[in-house]
């Protein structure tokens, strides 16, 4: 079994690779990677040397490379994690959110079409379906709400998703899409709000937090996410849509309040600044068909999660220190302005 991960030197599709090399340690993984800002071979390292691993370094938009790779390997799995992730820079520069996010999706779909594949899994995400009310808890995304995007990014992600869908019925490529909200662990790129605040705090600088910080996530840990694909490209029914979510929704503000607590910093540190255009202000995903369907739960509370998470980035200062030492001082200038 020989399976192509793309985007594997990033947050979740790196963690999907160690779950997968550990899972199935029969399989190969090759993973494909452009190694934008966001991809860090250095994540990888610990793997490099595995016997049933490949690195390629490559765009997903690369035709030619893609094809040839396809060539060489003949995947019978293909996971597409590869995207531009970020929501505040597609509103900087939705450009190259809709080449990498729809056009690399086509790519990698068109090269399943030429080769042969059993599985084409397109890795979504809960922003397609928009916001809901803070004053309604009792709504949630099921596969079966309308797709309603706010920020390019999500609008991109939405495009990718119709495509796909769209090869299945049109061509019959094997295809399965899930939906997970949003993730946190070892590894997520201190741009985001989780690691952003933990590498703030610990370096005693002003943890800024958009609008009034009332915006809900559902948190998912991202170890979860992973076992939820891996059971979806075994098991899940072709053609379907799964969403994933752990019923874990928290204000912005409580988690920078629990991640202050958590490593005895000051709230005094927390700043409220300008908030994202076109801010979705709650999500909220009802898990019950991949429950239902595959036996799916997630194994890790936020309590223990969120521990993990920050012992994590406390054994790991070189990891995101050398991030946020290189260019990455640019965009939080942008970003932040001159905010210490
Ligand atoms: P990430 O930004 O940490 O990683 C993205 C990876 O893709 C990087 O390694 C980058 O180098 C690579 N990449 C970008 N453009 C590429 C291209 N053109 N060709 C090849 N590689 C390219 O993102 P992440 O948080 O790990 O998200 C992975 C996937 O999961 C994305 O598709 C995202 O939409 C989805 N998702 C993320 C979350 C979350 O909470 N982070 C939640 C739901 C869904
Ligand atoms: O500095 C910040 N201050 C702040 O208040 C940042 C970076 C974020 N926030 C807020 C915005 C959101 O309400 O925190 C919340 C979470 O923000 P992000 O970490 O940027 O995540 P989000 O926009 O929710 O999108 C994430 O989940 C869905 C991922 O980045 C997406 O790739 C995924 O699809």
């Amino acid at each position: 079994m020989t399976i192509i991960v793309t985007g594997g030197a990033g947050f979740i599709g790196s963690n999907f690779i160690f779950h997968m090399l550990e899972a199935h340690p029969g399989y190969r993984i090759v993973c494909i990677d452009k190694l934008t800002y966001a991809g860090n071979l250095s994540t990888l390292a610990r793997v490099m040397c595995d016997t049933n691993f490949r690195f390629v370094r490559a765009d997903i938009c690369d035709r030619k490379a893609i094809y040839k790779l396809f060539e060489e390997e003949h995947p019978n799995i293909v996971v597409n994690f590869a995207a531009e992730s970020h929501v505040d820079r597609s509103i900087e520069n939705p450009e190259v959110f809709l080449q990498t996010n729809i056009l690399g999706t086509q790519v990698l779909m068109d090269a399943c079409r030429k080769y042969g594949i059993d599985r084409y899994h397109q890795v979504s995400t809960d922003e397609v379906y928009g916001d809901l009310p803070l004053d309604r808890p009792d709504l949630m995304f099921t596969e079966e709400t309308p797709i309603h995007t706010s920020s390019p990014y999500s609008a991109s992600k939405a495009a990718a998703d119709l495509l796909v869908l769209a090869y299945h019925r049109t061509f019959g490529l094997p295809i399965t899409i899930s939906r997970c909200s949003n993730n946190y662990g070892p590894y997520h790129f201190p741009e985001k709000l989780i690691p952003l605040m933990i590498a703030n705090a610990l370096n005693d600088k002003k943890l800024p937090v958009y609008g009034e910080g009332l915006n809900v996530r559902d948190w998912l840990y991202v170890a979860d996410h992973c076992k939820a694909i891996d059971l979806i490209i075994h098991k899940g029914k072709v053609g379907e849509i799964y969403n994933i979510g752990g019923h874990n929704e928290m204000r912005n503000i409580d988690i920078v309040k629990l991640i202050c607590k958590n490593l005895d910093k000051p709230e005094s540190l927390i700043t409220y600044v300008t908030d994202r255009k076109g801010h979705d202000m709650r999500y909220a995903i009802d898990p019950t068909k991949i429950h239902d369907e595959l036996g799916w739960l997630p194994e890790t509370k936020f309590a223990d999660g969120i521990k993990l998470t920050i012992d994590w980035y406390l054994d790991n200062r070189d990891w995101w220190e050398t991030i946020i030492s290189g260019e990455y001082r640019n965009y939080y200038e942008r970003m932040y302005g001159e905010l210490q």
